[in-house]
């Protein structure tokens, strides 16, 4: 990370828009993959009263039937047969496992394109690619953009329909040497074990980006003709914000395309499981905004055997008090993605504790059940973080001598926006947090590019407050009413391919809105669609381990079945996705 981080004034939050400086900010983001279901399920533990109750119909968290293709019906048997047997099993493990052992580590500091040799790797990848997946590659135009940003597309047979948009990264983070010697198997081997496929990327991103590979190929292998143009977009750096990857091959395809062209964009995110009966999918439809605020306070200089009362560093110190005595108000309201949420919960966890259930339900009219139940959630303090806006100071500076007075010291507070918020309020808050004391501290008053300095007092100093760097709340994607097509071709897709995969019938997984702690490569794709998915369909099992995959961490691996069935999600999504009329 950068300690000086570039200047600038914030505009008024309607005229926020991507700028480099944003791209920079978005490069400073953490990338988690928290998904809200199993915190939230979690949570639901520390009830102990168990009861089960059937499944009821209700308009809250309303379903769609299971959407099987019909016009590509036979392809879709077809494939789906040659992916359930062994042989196919053996080989997307064999091709996940080649994928994880070209690395593709992104690091924090790593430099232009070009410029870093250790950018070179995805070049190894690329020709693996085109070896493992030689129909998808004889088929699918490819275009290497800003060099190893991958961009496939399939022109379909019918031009007026809007093209499906997969995303997925080729990098992955980087495996901690200390680490090593504690994986089960090494990071880089892809090692099968029979069960598990082992290794840095084998859910965080490769599973993604092989299995939609892979799905193509088996489509492609049973004579699939495909009506609807198909993009494949693979970044190479989403680890470290997307920007040399994601940001480059999002403009490109929006240069081609035009805005608002695409019916619907998938990209990595949440998946399913079970708790207490019922087994949820949660595709990701919002991510919350992150703005860094840096504080600089600024004071005359001298030797500090004649002190003055406060220097800027106990100047600065005494601001961020002020900050974590008054954390941002936080509270779960009615409409947003993680309220509708816990009302899937209410309504279909079979065995949530009814006293909870209840409350749920009455909060949608009452306020006081609405505070109960914010109560609870918000004893887990992941609900708090995904729902309201954050604050944490992260970096701290000032000083260089200890006989002389410091003359600057600045500080960043890195916010994560709620999605029921905005860059303006978050701005309007810490704007007016500090005004009072820099009047007491007879500070002149700098914030965002305005000067609002208290009149009529002594200057003993300056405080300035400036947003280096930003990220709005993303879009939400629509899940209801006349534009949420997209939403039940999806909810429709994720309930045929799980029952397809176990040879169910009938409805046996609910799905609702779920919402990713941090960002994925979907912030640079806002203009090309309003049906962003991040969703991945990764059997996450019962809900105990929230990475149940070792994502980031040491030991990261996915069961063979587990990705075989993300296979046949995308092999089933491509062909609804194709011959649907609603998109
Ligand atoms: C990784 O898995 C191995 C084998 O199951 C286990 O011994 C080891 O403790 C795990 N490492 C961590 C850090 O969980
Ligand atoms: C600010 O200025 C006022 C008016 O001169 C003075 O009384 C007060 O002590 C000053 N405060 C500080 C912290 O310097
Ligand atoms: C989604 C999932 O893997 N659920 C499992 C949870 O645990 C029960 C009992 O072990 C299994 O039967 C489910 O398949």
């Amino acid at each position: 990370m950068q300690t000086k981080l570039p200047e600038y004034s914030l505009p008024s939050a309607n005229g926020l828009r991507p700028t480099g400086k944003r791209s920079q900010f978005i490069r400073l983001l953490g990338v988690a993959f928290l998904f809200i279901t199993w915190a939230s399920l979690s949570l639901f533990r520390h009830y102990s009263s168990r009861s089960d109750v059937s499944l009821l119909a209700s308009p809250r968290c309303s379903q769609v039937d299971v959407l099987v293709p019909e016009k590509n019906a036979d392809v879709w048997k077809s494939a789906g047969k040659t992916i359930s047997t062994e042989e196919f099993k053996l080989k997307a493990a064999s091709l996940l496992g080649g994928a994880i052992q070209i690395p593709g580590e992104s690091y924090d500091d790593m430099g232009p394109v070009g410029e870093d040799s250790r950018w070179e790797v995805h070049d190894k990848f690329h020709r693996y690619l085109a070896e493992a997946f030689p129909l998808v590659h004889a088929t699918f135009v490819l275009e290497k953009v800003n060099t190893y940003g991958l961009l496939y597309t399939w022109k379909g047979s019918e031009a007026s329909l809007k093209p499906l948009l997969l995303l997925a990264h080729q990098d992955v983070v980087p495996v901690d040497p200390n680490t090593i010697d504690k994986w089960a198997h090494p990071p880089f081997s892809g090692y099968f074990d029979g069960d598990r496929i082992w290794g840095r990327g084998s859910s965080d991103d490769k599973s993604g980006l092989i299995g939609i590979l892979s799905s193509l190929q088996v489509l492609l292998e049973n004579d699939f003709r495909s009506t609807r143009t198909i993009i494949l977009a693979f970044g190479f750096d989403e680890e470290i914000g997307g920007f040399q990857g994601a940001g480059h091959l999002a403009p490109k395809i929006l240069e081609t395309y035009g805005e608002d062209s695409v019916a619907l964009l998938v990209d990595e995110g949440g998946g399913f499981g079970q708790e207490y009966g019922t087994v949820f999918a949660t595709p990701g439809i919002a991510e919350k905004g992150s703005m860094n605020v840096r504080l600089d306070v600024a004071t005359p200089g001298g030797h500090s055997s004649v002190p003055p009362d406060h220097t800027s560093i106990g100047i600065l110190s005494r601001l961020l008090v002020e900050f974590e005595d008054n954390p941002y108000e936080i509270h779960l309201r009615r409409g947003t993605p993680t309220y509708e949420l816990f009302q899937c919960f209410a309504e279909y966890s079979k065995n949530i504790p009814d006293k909870l259930r209840n409350e749920i339900k009455r909060s949608a009219k009452s306020d006081k059940a609405l505070l109960n139940v914010e109560d609870v959630l918000f004893q887990d303090p992941l609900y708090k973080s995904l729902v309201g806006t954050t604050q944490a100071i992260d970096i701290i500076h000032g000083g260089v001598k200890s006989n002389a007075l410091p003359e600057q010291a600045w500080a960043i507070i890195n916010h994560r926006i709620s999605t029921q918020s905005s860059t303006s309020e978050t701005v309007e808050h810490d704007t007016n947090l500090l005004v009072s004391l820099a009047a007491r501290f007879n500070l002149t008053y700098t914030a965002f590019g305005k000067d609002i300095s208290p009149s009529g007092v002594p200057t003993k100093g300056s405080l300035t407050l400036s947003s280096p760097n930003y990220l709005d709340i993303a879009p939400v994607t629509p899940t209801t009413g006349n534009k949420a097509a997209p939403y039940k071709l999806l909810s429709g897709t994720i309930k045929a391919t799980y029952n397809a995969y176990r040879s169910l019938e009938g409805d046996n997984i609910v799905v609702g809105p779920g919402m990713p702690t941090g960002n994925t490569d979907t912030k640079y794709y806002w203009g090309l669609t309003p049906h962003i998915f991040r969703y991945k369909h990764q059997n996450s099992g019962n809900g105990t381990n929230t990475l149940g995959s070792g994502a980031h961490t040491v030991n990261e691996s996915i069961s063979a079945d587990s990705f075989v069935e993300m296979i046949l999600f995308y092999a089933t999504l491509i062909l609804n996705v194709d011959e649907s009329t609603d998109l």
